[in-house]
């Protein structure tokens, strides 16, 4: 057996591709194409952008792992493949985004990154796929952009001071963390359209897709941290709001594009395990840690 290399980054051993429902869309987008998405089947915020690729069906070749894409048989390959995910920050991605984070997008050779900036690109440079994901109205625009922002910078933050609180024999530290993030998610329910049942409407929009990919990532506070306590249906403190939020969560659960990139749960528990224990080195728990925003 070889040994792992030294400077692998404690992040990288992670299951090295999508399973599931996600690696036939993997599969079915390894043509060649001009517009490359530099993914990591686990991570949440290219999964925002590869949701909407799907969902606008736009022609893109994905790029996991930047040099495999057949399955591992053998510790060798996987150790080899570990050097290559965007923890150990490989060249040909730091060439792209300096950042040294995925999703980094190529199009027609030039690079592009972060995923909230991507979704609109796309919206602008496919102008002629369908669905759109920004309203018409510059104004709905703008709200469309508020709610996604408060994701990124309230939502986000909130979901992993929570995940990766500790100690976890400190209740009284962990039910705050835990009620910080409810109140972010109840804000945010609280601004959906009455009628539903996605944000805007009846319709899905950017801000559905910003949001979604941690909707589905909620059962870490069950399977970790004691619970995520948002009220079930009939149960005290069910109200309004936590019916519309439900609501949400069903039509993104039933989405297509949205659950179609999703990989097998086991595959997540090594990565969210670490997230958990606060031992997580991703610049997202390091950001965390000092009290930071998303990097
Ligand atoms: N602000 C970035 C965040 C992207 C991000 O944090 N991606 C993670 C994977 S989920 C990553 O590439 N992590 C590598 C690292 O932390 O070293 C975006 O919205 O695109």
């Amino acid at each position: 057996m070889t040994a792992a290399k030294p400077s692998a980054h404690p992040d990288s051993d992670l299951y090295p591709q999508a399973t599931g429902p996600a690696w036939s869309i993997v599969e079915a987008h390894q043509k060649e194409e001009p517009l490359k998405l530099y993914s990591g089947w686990f991570c949440p915020f290219v999964q925002r952008v590869w949701a909407v690729l799907e969902e606008k069906g736009i022609p893109y070749q994905y790029i996991e792992g930047w040099t495999l894409t057949i399955p591992y048989t053998s510790t060798e390959a996987k150790l080899t493949e570990a050097l290559v995910n965007p923890y150990n920050k490989p060249e040909s991605l730091m060439k792209l985004n300096p950042r040294g984070l995925v999703p980094t997008l190529q199009y027609n050779d030039k690079p592009l990154f972060e995923s909230t900036v991507v979704l609109q690109f796309l919206e602008e440079a496919y102008s002629d796929h369908k669905p759109h994901i920004l309203p018409q109205d510059p104004y709905d625009r703008a709200c469309t952009r508020i709610w996604a922002d408060f994701m990124t910078s309230r939502i986000i933050p909130a979901f992993h001071r929570f995940l990766q609180f500790q100690p976890m024999a400190d209740k009284e530290g962990l039910l705050e963390k835990r009620k910080e993030f409810l109140a972010t998610i109840k804000e945010f329910a609280a601004e959906m359209d009455p009628k539903g049942p996605w944000f805007l409407g009846s319709e899905p929009s950017l801000v559905d897709f910003v949001v979604a990919p941690w909707a589905l990532r909620m059962w870490v506070f069950d399977y970790y941290k004691g619970g995520l306590g948002i009220p079930a249906e009939g149960e005290l403190g069910d109200d309004d709001v936590w019916r519309r939020w439900r609501r949400w969560v069903k039509a993104v659960e039933g989405r297509k594009s949205i659950a179609g990139t999703m990989s097998e749960r086991e595959h997540y528990l090594q990565i969210y395990q670490r997230y958990a224990d606060d031992t997580a080195m991703s610049e997202l728990a390091k950001a965390t840690r000092k009290g930071r925003g998303v990097p």
